[in-house]
């Protein structure tokens, strides 16, 4: 398969010097191994129909979301002082569909665990995930803050420092479409689209609103993945003590996310570190010129502006 991957067209990104190439298959940008996992996925994937899919485009809020997802549903077995979350960094948690499908057929034959994760575009997804009406989450972020976040960890993965990795460039190159699993505004039409004809099977989520309240977005997660909290839950307060957990102080203070490495076994394992930035909504002030905002905005409001969405 790597054979037939060189065969796409490529995309050297010039800001991270040459260092970093995507690979366009299906209309969307990726490295090669996730080309190559999401092509496996699409032919040998079954999906149950009582799976889960947590699908994000990258820098989202991916590894948020799992976390609190993995909380809600093993929260019977573990809290928050035995969580495994505490010394697991949360995409170690639930295995990646173009990555661990060997996990997730063995979840399927021994454990009733049903969260899969994914960044793949919904028209990507594997047919079965689709016949088999399989429940979606989808997680989306104001787009420039999305930006700077795939530029640090990008430039991070790669070990660049800043002064040497033009943010421009990179801006640049993020509205033309080139990002991981970009276009950023392609994969949140295509599951924007899906949600819209299946309102029942996928629930849309915003980062910044699950800041703004993360108690009532919690409760509607928990429900929509079939583990809705109890009154005495609610009252005994198992939903704050999840949210608690699964925050960016508390994760990213861990030492597991702190020293740890994600896949260590793989040749070019990612620094856990690298995930936990700063978390924090309009960081892109800090990045962008006047210019940049305009060019930005009128992007959005031209690919996104019929769904509502606000992206800003
Ligand atoms: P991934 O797609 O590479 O897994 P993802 O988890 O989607 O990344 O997004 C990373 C962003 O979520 C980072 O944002 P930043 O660069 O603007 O800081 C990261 O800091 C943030 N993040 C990580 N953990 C949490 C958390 N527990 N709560 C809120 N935000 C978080």
């Amino acid at each position: 398969m790597e054979e037939t991957i060189k065969t796409f067209p490529q995309h050297t990104c010039s800001w991270l010097k040459g260092k970093f190439t995507f690979y366009k298959n299906q209309d969307f940008w990726n490295i090669k191994k996730f080309h190559e996992g999401g092509i496996l996925a699409q032919q040998s994937f079954e999906a149950q129909p009582s799976d889960v899919f947590l699908c994000s485009p990258p820098k989202t809020g991916t590894v948020w979301l799992k976390a609190l997802a993995f909380a809600i549903i093993t929260r019977e077995k573990y809290d928050e002082s035995t969580s495994p979350l505490l010394t697991t960094m949360p995409h170690e948690c639930i295995p990646l569909l173009e990555k661990d499908l060997e996990q997730i057929e063995e979840n399927h034959k021994n454990s009733c665990f049903p969260l899969v994760a994914t960044h793949l575009p919904y028209n990507s997804l594997p047919e079965s995930i689709l016949s088999s009406n399989c429940r979606i989450v989808y997680i989306y972020r104001n787009i420039k803050d999305v930006i700077v976040s795939h530029y640090h960890f990008l430039r991070e993965a790669i070990k660049l420092p800043l002064e040497d990795a033009p943010f421009e460039e990179a801006f640049d190159e993020f509205c033309e479409g080139v990002s991981w699993y970009g276009p950023y505004w392609d994969h949140i039409l295509g599951y924007w689209k899906a949600s819209m004809e299946r309102p029942k099977i996928i629930l849309f989520l915003k980062y910044e609103d699950m800041k703004k309240d993360p108690t009532d977005n919690v409760k509607k997660l928990a429900e929509f993945i079939g583990f809705p909290f109890t009154i005495e839950e609610e009252k005994t307060g198992v939903i704050e003590n999840i949210i608690k957990l699964c925050s960016f102080e508390k994760l990213s203070n861990l030492e597991v996310n702190k020293s740890g490495k994600h896949r260590a076994k793989d040749v070019n394992a990612a620094e856990n570190r690298i995930y936990f930035r700063k978390a924090k909504d309009g960081d892109w002030k800090n990045y962008f010129t006047d210019e940049m905002i305009e060019k930005i905005d009128k992007l959005i409001d031209e690919k996104l502006g019929a769904t509502g969405l606000v992206l800003k």
